[in-house]
């Protein structure tokens, strides 16, 4: 259960509050963020959002934009590190280990809360309180449980934001949506949000798309699994998204995309409607994940290697 007096208390009892989430910020992370923005800010907290990143796609920039106008303002680690002291409090969303932090350095903040939707391993961050619940579809469907909750309010243009980040992260309340994530949704229709804004922020790269369209198109059906071999180096998003997508074809109960990711370094992801746990087989190549999610990446083997063993791990295929 997600315990929203505790999170109230903690944050109450900090000095100041800093939030952040992964690198490569996208819009779940982005609107899990701004929602604990305004957590803490009810409570009477000063609130800092930390983003470190270096570049932003033209939907962020839109979407940073519009949160200036609101006098959010994030800031880097080294505008904020002189801030910190013991009774700081440092807010994770949308991610549970540190190295894939903002900034690996936040972690020297001693007091840390995470609200997370991934699963956990041992690299996991060390916390006072944290809430990770991997069949919530986001972490701002997470978020807006607290805010609901705690009778928070928040603004349309958060709103829209936190829709997008539902929206990607559901590819369009398809994948791990269930009844609390279209109520998350009506929270958000609630508060204003706005679906014509949100396709705005939702805008795909068509250099992405084509890519990702390549490896879709170069799959293998073996009876119901679907195995995608990626050409030349791609990136770990387009091997979730071509597996994701796969999963909608007739038939198909569960999908691995493999490719490299740098020359030395294989990655496989895979999906299941459930029938098929791929947790258990990316397991066997050292990876993880759940029943319908999981992952891995494999350092110095071959992709054909790769196959042949996947193909025994799943039982030999037709
Ligand atoms: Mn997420």
């Amino acid at each position: 259960m997600l315990d929203s007096l505790k999170i109230e208390g903690i944050i109450n009892a900090s000095s100041e509050v800093f939030i952040t989430a992964h690198r490569n910020i996208d819009f779940d992370a982005l609107g899990s963020i701004l929602g604990m923005y305004y957590v803490a800010n009810k409570i009477g907290k000063n609130v800092h959002v930390v983003i470190d990143d270096e570049d932003y796609s033209k939907e962020m920039k839109r979407a940073l934009s519009t949160i200036k106008k609101l006098d959010i303002i994030p800031e880097k680690y080294n505008d904020i590190k002189d801030k910190i002291d013991n009774k700081s409090l440092l807010i994770v969303t949308d991610v549970n280990v540190g190295k894939r932090l903002q900034n690996i350095k936040l972690l020297d903040i001693k007091n840390k809360l995470v609200i997370d939707h991934h699963i956990e391993t041992k690299d996991s961050i060390d916390t006072i309180y944290k809430y990770i619940d991997i069949t919530s579809s986001s972490a701002c469907e997470i978020v807006l449980k607290l805010i609901n909750s705690l009778n928070i309010y928040i603004p349309s243009e958060i709103a829209t934001i936190m829709l997008a980040g539902i929206y990607i992260d559901t590819n369009g309340f398809s994948l791990k949506t269930t009844k609390d994530t279209h109520e998350s949704a009506v929270l958000l229709y609630q508060f204003g949000a706005d679906t014509n804004e949100s396709q705005y922020l939702l805008k795909q790269n068509f250099n992405e798309y084509k890519r990702i369209q390549k490896l879709v198109l170069s799959t293998e059906f073996y009876d119901n699994i679907a195995i995608t071999i990626g050409d030349g180096k791609h990136l770990s998003t387009d091997l979730a998204k071509s597996s994701d997508i796969l999963l909608r074809f007739n038939n198909i109960e569960a999908s691995f995309t493999i490719a490299k990711l740098d020359d030395d370094i294989v990655g496989i992801s895979a999906r299941s409607l459930g029938n098929i746990d791929v947790a258990d087989i990316m397991s066997k190549f050292n990876g993880g994940g759940h029943r319908t999610d999981a992952a891995t990446q494999i350092k110095g083997c071959k992709i054909s290697d790769i196959k042949e063993e996947l193909i025994k791990y799943l039982g030999g295929l037709r």
